[in-house]
């Protein structure tokens, strides 16, 4: 696993342990994922045109990749913005708590898969956009 992680744009390279049958990535918390996976939620059939996300976590950490296809997905910490396609099996996007996001442009066959360090709990959400930068610079 070779590791990218300083600033807002932090990639984590899964290595594919290919045979003459194909592929395949293992994902191991604490290991190629930097965090206990408490969570694991997958995202696919997003409709034409459709964006998601619009928020920030106060104390998640997740790690998303995308097994099939491609989406475009925006990172935003409040000082810093930063925008990168996810758009390989064996490429993984980290994202830290306090960091807005929101994905775009999904293709029809994407499916996003997720990896937490907690579960879910919606009262960790934060959906507004000035309440995110509110709280970022506290
Ligand atoms: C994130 C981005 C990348 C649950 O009940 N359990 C879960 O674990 C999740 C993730 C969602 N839900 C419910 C909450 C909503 O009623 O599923 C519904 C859709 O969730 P949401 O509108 O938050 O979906 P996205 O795509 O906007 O955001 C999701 C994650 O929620 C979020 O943590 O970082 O994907």
């Amino acid at each position: 696993m070779s590791d990218k992680r300083t600033g807002l744009i932090q990639w984590i390279d899964f290595p594919s342990l290919g045979d003459d049958r194909g592929s395949l990535v293992a994902l191991e918390g604490n290991k190629s994922v930097p965090f206990d996976i408490k969570r694991v939620y997958y995202i696919f059939g997003t409709q034409p045109g459709v964006a998601r996300g619009f928020h920030a976590h106060k104390a998640l950490k997740q790690v998303a990749v995308c097994v099939i296809g491609k989406c475009r997905i925006l990172l935003d910490n409040g000082t810093q913005k930063g925008e990168v396609w996810l758009d390989s099996p064996t490429k993984g996007l980290l994202v830290e708590d306090m960091v807005w996001r929101e994905m775009h442009d999904f293709s029809d066959d994407c499916v996003l898969l997720v990896l937490a360090s907690e579960h879910y709990e919606e009262s960790d959400y934060i959906r507004n956009y000035d309440d995110f930068i509110h709280q970022v610079n506290q």
